[in-house]
């Protein structure tokens, strides 16, 4: 069976206990971000294009309380993280805080560098079910909370959720050095109960999609449990070949690139690999736009053959499946009740995402446990709210 995931109030209710027990206090502030998973739109947001993801009802969860003195003491038992770890450092003087280890904690300090207003000493906790390095966008859970946690702890709250989408964003850039586009600190901080968010990355205007129509239909998400080995620098190099080509073709990104201009790039002689990069972000786009539309007209056929595209792209033009994620793309695929099934988020190990009839869920389950050499996980999708603040009654 699909486990259940933990619930956001055992994790809430987690967090608040363990402030407790390690600080003997009651936390005055408690927040919560969602991890998400990618229905569509793969590696199109640093080409200004289309994606189309969801908040999970997977948490980071940060309780804490300001503590009078000009320093922060983290304290975090992220579950995916063996061990509990500690870090303290001052944030009186922002400039002095620089990426060290541990490494979870740069996150964190991005955010506070990125803060608009002066941060008091505080105490804190941290507490996540979103699992690490399976695409499920751990990093942003923790970028986001932490900026909420923040907005709890001055009062100051960022008057536009883009702002505040964007300060998470930078941190992950210069603090972590991933250079990722923009959508999953979007859909942390703007997700909403039963809907998708359609992001159009140039813009960066933002349409929430009803996804509470279906009520036969669910997503599965299957973690490969081959943690997502994107080498920052296999993600790069897609990167840089795609802003390479739109350069090449003297455009500002590849979403004002069409069809007919990969054939004028062959013309200039782009190497064969180049012009796969950038077929499989100009259809991703339309594919994006397309399922859009076929989810709004209840077209769940439609829907899961653009799913399935989706995939097979990313695998023969993107390159970044792998033998675990093809291997339990094709199990739920055989599966009769199956609309579709991809690779969700940058790829190279994570989950898949599985677009089914309820009915058919246990079968594919038992497809992928029959077949799959590696140990899979399964969770089903409930499209969640975003980042918000949390009840600290324990
Ligand atoms: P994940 O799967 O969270 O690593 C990455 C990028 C996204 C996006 C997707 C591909 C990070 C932190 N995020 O997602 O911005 O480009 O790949 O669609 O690297």
């Amino acid at each position: 069976m699909a486990s259940n995931i933990k619930k956001v109030d055992n994790v809430r209710v987690d967090a608040l206990n363990t402030f407790a027990k390690e600080f003997g206090d009651e936390a005055t502030c408690c927040v919560c971000a969602p991890g998400r998973v990618n229905l569509i739109g793969e590696h199109t947001d640093y080409n200004e294009g289309f994606v189309l993801p969801m908040a999970l009802p997977l948490v980071t969860v940060i309780a804490g309380k300001p503590n009078g003195t000009n320093k922060c003491v983290i304290i975090s038992t992220n579950e995916s993280i063996t061990t509990v770890s500690k870090i303290e450092f001052d944030v009186s003087n922002r400039e002095s805080i620089k990426p060290g280890e541990p490494k979870w904690a740069n996150y964190m300090k991005g955010c506070m560098v990125n803060f608009p207003v002066p941060i008091p000493g505080f105490n804190a906790v941290v507490v996540s079910s979103v699992p690490m390095g399976s695409g499920l966008s751990s990093s942003a859970a923790l970028e986001v909370a932490t900026y909420t946690f923040l907005e709890a702890l001055t009062g100051t709250e960022a008057k536009d959720p883009r702002d505040k989408a964007l300060a998470c964003q930078k941190a992950e850039h210069d603090f972590a050095n991933v250079p990722c586009g923009i959508m999953d600190q979007f859909i942390s901080v703007m997700g909403k109960e039963d809907h998708a968010l359609l992001i159009d990355c140039r813009d960066l205007s933002v349409t929430h999609v009803p996804m509470d129509q279906f009520h036969d239909h669910v997503f599965l998400i299957t973690n490969s449990n081959s943690p997502h080995k994107l080498s920052t620098s296999a993600y790069r190099e897609r990167r840089d070949a795609c802003f390479e080509a739109a350069q090449k073709l003297g455009k500002k990104s590849l979403r004002d690139v069409t069809l007919d201009e990969v054939e004028t790039l062959k013309q200039q002689g782009a190497p064969q690999i180049m012009l796969k990069r950038v077929t499989h972000v100009i259809n991703e786009n339309a594919r994006t736009l397309a399922a859009t539309s076929a989810f709004q007209s209840g077209d769940y056929t439609k829907v899961g053959q653009l799913m399935n595209e989706s995939h097979d792209s990313l695998r023969d033009n993107y390159n970044v499946s792998s033998p675990e994620l093809d291997a339990l793309v094709n199990a739920a695929r055989k599966v009769q009740g199956v609309r579709g099934s991809r690779l969700t988020g940058a790829g190279f190990g994570g989950c898949t995402i599985t677009f089914v009839l309820k009915t058919a869920v246990d079968e594919v389950i038992k497809s992928i446990n029959e077949s799959y050499s590696g140990k899979a996980s399964f969770y089903i999708a409930t499209p969640s709210g975003g980042a918000r603040k949390l009840d600290c009654k324990r």
